[in-house]
């Protein structure tokens, strides 16, 4: 009878230990959503029946921040969601969680205001537990904001505010007696690791214990750290008296571990922390968990960075947080695969940029061994107002604090190129501009420095080293962060070798890290002679070949974070994709680039073997006199030589130059099969080819871009654009005019947003002054496409900060018409594009047209006012 008493005992000590501890899950599920500021939204009563139906993660700008009209909604919104909470709530402490929403967040539970935070991009936590009804339905209404707002940084920056809840919510019941979550949305616990070496680690841990009870609590607060293997590596345990109504600190110093599993980027062993709080009784009162990393690391300004007295360059990328269609709105799994993605690369730091990010994120970091710094958003520009001031101030708070326990984070940042565009033109204006920003960052420094001794500063600059000087900001920062753009911004990319000697010779005290460095690549596009600014996936070779070469050169440059792991939404942008910066070496969906390939091949130690420009499926080309059509294509590995066979014939045999073999490969018209073959590694590409005929008894069609060197793979179509060429007899091609050519990049064409087309590239090139295209077609009968775009995007809009090689480039406007006939009928008479579409919008037009006599195909193009253009054709045989 005793002995089933006890056991009676024991069964309701654990229920009511298991029934105590924390419970936390999401809420995300089938809020109701509206844009703007109904009436009483944040009333039980309020009607809400007609509103959107909406899964957290959202964004309410995902399509009108990629659509034609400039702009995106940024105002208020509300979301709002019945949730039934248990009635045990009623003797809890009951908070919601969000992971981040842009950018300011009331929240009213029931009807009451239970709330606010301001910033888009840290945690924050309310405690509900005076509104909420328990055992019974709540009425949660959060309002939601991201107006503009000059003391709420970012205030500008190449990239899109996408509003909405857009990361987790959920909820969170507590005992009353618990760990606190409301530092700052912190975790409530602190590790911190005052020595480590091979032989011995020490462990701090600070632990937050509020008490929201009636009377005092007395408490055991255990930490239990558990090692790698799963076995116990430390146990303490204090006991603590906690005065009804507050939160007690507990420091527990010295916890030391002998011979510890260091973190390292090869090995990233994870201990973790267990702490519960344990009533007298023996009850337990809550239990959290955090991760421990034991690791040193030091930077060095000649030798750079070191992780447990080993050199190691830090080499990695830049993140944002977006994906295609889904703006910012990503279910934790996407954040990881990204992650998951820096890993493979061979990466080994992330610049999680330019502001902190999901906590899967950081997580990850920690478990596949990720350096990483992490900012908060101040970029281009600062508001000298104290309330900027405070919320970055606060940001950073939030930030180090959030983020404190994960070993992974070596650096925080605070800054973003701030002197991208000096408001002021006024030098004694400037002067007190630079003062502001300059109190900013000092301000900053001393709070991250307050907040976390334990680990670097830095802030990042652009290429106008003698502002930051100007304004003292090089001298503030441990570490100098340097984003640089020679060779894609700037013409010389050799400027990118000197400034890097420059500044080490400028700054002998200072570690540099090149925290952005990138070239847009379209993986559309290709180019044979790839140039700056051209966007083609070649040219993106060619920079980060030459950047990553220069880079490993220099010991004293510690770490790089190439610009960037992915493409992101940039809502002003008007490159060859419209509202995308292209620079990631993925795209929007992950795509890998070539330069993606390339860093793979080379960073990682693994041996590595693949065929280059993998997504270019649908290739086509001249026929160059043989009935074939010769290309180059980069095969990619780590290993001494490599064969390339097409369709089972060697195409040649080849040493990489770093990482990169190029082979001319002599395509046939149909499926081509490439296979490499490099040690035991193989890798097979089929490509379809279309032979731009030169014999006219096989001519089927011929896409053609004017003023264009380039390939551009319309993948919807499956169609093969290829460059122009000079009309020679017997083939095809232009007779007259030139390629337009931006004054002030040199580089071809226009940086506008070609309104009525995905296929932007087709349109952003022509050719200026042309007299005819000429094709030597068989008789038959065809429909020819005259592509058109009258390209002048200072028309268009205002160029973006960022869209440098735009800059004073667009040629000027003063009217254009001009006659068209085909094969000496005229089509179109006294013609202006801009009369009939406008500026900077596609135009097509099909004409149908039968070839007799052997004539072949002439388009001929007659000047009224102005130069004749034309931007591409295509020339499609009916029969
Ligand atoms: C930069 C900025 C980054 C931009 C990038 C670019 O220097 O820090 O936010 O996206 O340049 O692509 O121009
Ligand atoms: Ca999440």
């Amino acid at each position: 009878m005793k002995h089933i008493r006890i056991i009676l005992c024991l069964t309701l000590l654990l229920a009511a230990a298991s029934a105590a501890a924390r419970v936390k899950y999401t809420v995300n599920d089938a809020w109701r959503f509206t844009k703007g500021s109904p009436y009483n939204a944040f009333l039980p009563a309020a009607d809400d029946s007609a509103w959107e139906v909406v899964n957290i993660p959202h964004t309410w700008n995902a399509e009108d921040a990629v659509d034609d009209v400039p702009g995106f909604y940024r105002g208020p919104a509300w979301y709002r969601k019945r949730i039934v909470l248990p009635a045990d709530a009623a003797s809890k402490q009951v908070y919601l969680c969000f992971e981040g929403a842009n950018q300011v967040v009331r929240l009213y539970v029931n009807g009451h205001y239970a709330g606010k935070h301001t910033g888009g991009y840290t945690r924050f936590v309310f405690d509900i537990t005076k509104y909420i009804v328990p055992g019974g339905e709540n009425l949660f209404a959060a309002e939601v904001d991201n107006a503009h707002d000059p003391d709420i940084p970012p205030l500008s920056a190449d990239f899109t505010f996408f509003g909405g809840i857009y990361r987790d919510v959920s909820l969170l019941m507590t005992d009353k007696v618990h760990v606190a979550p409301t530092d700052f949305a912190s975790p409530g616990v602190y590790l911190s690791t005052p020595e480590v070496t091979a032989e011995r680690a020490t462990v701090e841990v600070r632990t937050l214990v509020a008490n929201d009870g009636p009377e005092t609590a007395r408490v055991r607060i255990e930490h239990r750290i558990v090692a790698p293997d799963g076995r116990e590596a430390a146990r303490t345990e204090d006991t603590a008296e906690i005065a009804a109504g507050s939160v007690a600190e507990q420091l527990r110093r010295g916890i030391t571990i002998a011979s510890p599993r260091l973190w390292d980027i090869d090995e990233p062993n994870l201990y973790r922390v267990l702490t519960r709080i344990v009533a007298e009784d023996g009850r337990v009162l809550d239990e959290v968990s955090n991760p421990l990393g034991l690791r040193w690391f030091s930077f060095d300004p000649d030798k750079g960075f070191s992780l447990n007295g080993r050199p190691r360059k830090l080499v990695g990328t830049c993140r944002h947080q977006d994906y295609l269609g889904r703006g910012w709105a990503l279910p934790d799994e996407m954040h990881e695969r990204d992650v998951r993605l820096i890993k493979e690369m061979g990466g080994n730091f992330l610049r999680v940029s330019h502001y902190p990010q999901d906590p899967v994120v950081m997580e990850m970091c920690d478990r596949l061994g990720i350096v990483t710094s992490v900012e908060i958003p101040v970029v281009n520009a600062v508001t000298e107002s104290d309330g900027f001031l405070e919320n970055s101030v606060r940001m950073v708070r939030e930030m180090i604090r959030q983020d404190f326990n994960h070993p992974s984070v070596m650096i925080w940042a605070y800054m973003n190129e701030t002197l991208l565009r000096p408001p002021y033109t006024d030098e004694a204006r400037t002067k007190e501009y630079y003062k502001a920003i300059e109190h900013v960052a000092r301000t900053l420094e001393e709070t991250v420095r307050s907040e976390d001794p334990s680990r670097y500063t830095m802030i990042a600059f652009h290429n106008a080293p003698e502002r930051y000087a100007a304004a003292n900001l090089t001298q503030i920062p441990m570490i100098q962060g340097w984003n640089l753009y020679q060779g894609w911004y700037e013409k010389d990319i050799t400027g990118f070798e000197r400034i890097l000697d420059r500044l080490h010779a400028q700054y002998p005290d200072k570690v540099l890290i090149v925290t952005e460095y990138g070239a847009d690549v379209d993986p559309r596009l290709h180019s044979f002679s790839p140039e700056q600014f051209d966007f083609s996936q070649e040219y993106g070779l060619v920079y980060n070949r030459h950047y990553l070469s220069e880079m490993q050169k220099r010991s004293f440059i510690a770490g790089s974070s190439l610009w960037n792991l992915n493409a992101f939404y940039s809502e002003p942008r008007a490159d060859v994709v419209p509202h995308v910066n292209n620079k990631g070496v993925t795209g929007l969906d992950r795509e890998l680039k070539d330069t993606y390939l390339f860093y793979k091949t080379v960073l990682n130690r693994t041996p590595q073997l693949v065929i280059g420009n993998r997504g270019w499926q649908n290739r086509s080309g001249a026929d160059d006199g043989t009935g074939r059509c010769t290309q180059p294509v980069p095969v990619f590995t780590n290993q001494s030589s490599v064969t390339l066979t097409l369709n089972g014939r060697k195409v040649g045999t080849k040493r990489p130059e770093g990482g990169v073999a190029m082979f001319d490969v002599p395509f046939a018209d149909g499926e081509n099969r490439l296979v490499a073959r490099a040690g035991a590694l193989t890798d097979v590409l089929t490509v379809g080819f279309r032979l731009a005929q030169a014999s006219p008894e096989r001519f089927t069609g011929l896409n053609v871009m004017l003023g264009s060197p380039r390939y551009f793979d319309d993948r919807e179509a499956g169609l093969a654009w290829i460059p122009e060429r000079p009309y020679t007899p017997g083939s095809w091609g232009y007779v007259g005019g030139e390629a337009l050519r931006r004054s002030g990049a040199g580089w071809l064409g226009s940086a506008s947003d070609i309104l009525g087309t995905k296929n932007d590239p087709v349109f952003q090139t022509q050719r200026v002054g042309i007299e005819s295209f000429r094709a030597d077609v068989p008789d038959g009968t065809y429909s020819v496409y005259l592509y058109w775009a009258e390209l002048d995007a200072a028309r268009q809009r205002e160029a973006l900060a960022y869209n440098l090689g735009a800059d004073g480039a667009q040629q000027q406007y003063t009217g254009r018409r001009f006659d068209v006939s085909v094969n000496g009928r005229k089509v179109l008479e006294n013609f202006s594009i801009a009369a009939e579409v406008g500026f900077s919008r596609a135009m097509v037009r099909k004409v149908d047209v039968i070839v007799r006599d052997g004539k072949g195909l002439r388009v001929d193009f007659g000047r009224i006012e102005g130069e004749p253009v034309l931007n591409a054709i295509r020339i499609y045989r009916n029969h």
